[in-house]
């Protein structure tokens, strides 16, 4: 804000609290504070950046067979071939470039979190596979955010690995010099991406990797701990042993911290922790509730010497600060050990192919759990023949929004919910290929002729 409007809203702070006085004073009753209260050392004001940086970054959709837990390998859809997805850093007012490339069968996109235009919300357009989209945003807000893939069912798409953190730090009132960790809390399931209550719920991708790698903070050292809550079902109570965290609630420094013995890190939603220990020893950190017997279970040592930790620790972006998030991703890596699946032809414009029997009718259904890539007949049926001048009538069955969409754009349905009807008039003859945009692998067929 500039300072000329800065002096318009304490004048109408202080306009109003005066006004406010004397009202009271005129009922009777006494005494109002007019003072605006003092701002906290600890609420980072939003402020400008003099000497904003432009950052490209490429992520890229890839399709990984990774271990992630103790003998467990499963298959998963990441971000450059780990979960959680690379860490993104840099600081409020930073120009920011994305560069997304889908090296996978399915439609997948990239959302972040905090404030951007609609073309970079990472929902509308769906990113098809083989194709690539630009996305690019001003970091607004200073705190810690996260993205994710929005392709639907979203869920199915989280769950299977497609998220990561990005910390935006403040670049005027720096935060207090720390040592800094990530930890990022979230739900997979090998067999059903979509249960409600998984099998596992890993810290920073991999199930219980901090029981045999403790988490090592130094004695009366301050610790930082970014924290997010990226699970679909069950809300993460974050719990530290044997000391008090100040919270930043939501990750935002703008709110005023506060203390606490556990902070519940809501789905969606992220929290900057910090912390001191007096007591060297062996400690835990966790998710409080039965999600600690399933994967977010972590040891917490808490070392005299800080010597053992120079050669794993790299310099923090927030000045005076060391990182050990470097060292959380290279650990996640060398245990996830992900294999990349590479696929040669990732082509969604193939029609159905012209031998399918094409069945007389007017009215296709989209059928139910059609959006599941192993339903092969998806719209129901899936060529079909009319006569030119004929309105056909696609009915979505399913649950969750489909299109029908032209292969060469000439009909698209735009958003059909579940449960309701697009119509469209065909004119001319041809055959018409078309698919959904939110599940490419749908396909069907219209075939018009002028004579049965
Ligand atoms: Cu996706």
């Amino acid at each position: 804000m500039k300072p000329s409007i800065w002096y318009i809203v304490i004048g109408v702070i202080i306009g109003f609290g005066v006004g406010v006085g004397i009202f009271l004073n005129m009922s009777g009753v006494t005494e109002i504070t007019t003072q605006a209260a003092p701002l906290s050392n600890d609420v980072y004001p939003k402020a400008e950046n003099p000497n904003p940086q432009k950052h490209v970054y490429t992520l890229i959709a890839q399709d990984a067979e990774m271990e992630v837990s103790p003998g467990v390998k499963t298959t998963v859809w990441t971000y450059n071939g780990t979960i959680p997805a690379p860490t993104l850093r840099f600081n409020e007012g930073d120009d920011v470039t994305v560069k997304f490339i889908n090296e996978t069968p399915y439609a997948h996109t990239i959302h972040f979190h905090g404030t951007h235009d609609s073309a970079n919300d990472g929902v509308f357009p769906q990113i098809l596979p083989g194709d690539e989209y630009t996305y690019h945003f001003v970091a607004e807000e200073a705190g810690f955010f996260m993205y994710h893939c929005h392709a639907f069912p979203t869920t199915e798409h989280v769950r299977m690995g497609m998220y990561g953190a990005m910390i935006i730090d403040p670049v005027h009132h720096l935060m207090e010099e720390a040592r800094e960790y990530l930890f990022v809390l979230s739900e997979l399931d090998p067999n059903d991406a979509l249960a409600t209550i998984t099998e596992f719920y890993p810290i920073n991708g991999y199930a219980n990797q901090y029981m045999d790698n403790p988490i090592k903070v130094v004695k009366d050292e301050l610790a930082r701990f970014y924290v997010m809550g990226i699970g679909g079902v069950l809300q993460s109570p974050f719990h530290v042993h044997s000391t008090m965290i100040k919270v930043w609630p939501s990750g935002i420094l703008w709110n005023e911290p506060y203390y606490a013995q556990t902070h519940l890190v809501a789905n969606g939603d992220t929290a900057i922790m910090e912390a001191k220990w007096k007591n060297p020893g062996r400690y835990l950190i966790h998710v409080h509730g039965i999600q600690e017997e399933r994967g977010s279970m972590s040891v917490l040592d808490i070392i005299e010497n800080p010597s053992e930790l120079k050669t794993i620790e790299t310099p923090s972006n927030m000045p005076g600060s060391v990182s050990m998030i470097e060292w959380q991703e290279d650990l996640l890596r060398q245990l996830e050990n992900p294999q990349i699946i590479e696929y040669d032809d990732l082509g969604s414009e193939d029609l159905i192919g012209s031998d399918i029997p094409k069945v007389q009718t007017d009215k296709v259904s989209i059928v139910e759990n059609s959006w599941n890539p192993e339903i092969t007949e998806s719209y129901a049926p899936l060529a079909i023949e009319i006569l030119a001048g004929t309105t056909v009538t696609w009915t979505n069955d399913d649950s969750v929004v489909h299109t029908v969409t032209d292969t060469e754009n000439k009909f698209d349905s735009g958003f059909v919910q579940g449960g309701s009807d697009w119509k469209f008039k065909f004119e001319n003859e041809g055959e018409y290929g078309y698919f959904c945009t939110l599940h490419p692998w749908m396909k069907g067929t219209v075939l018009v002729t002028n004579f049965y």
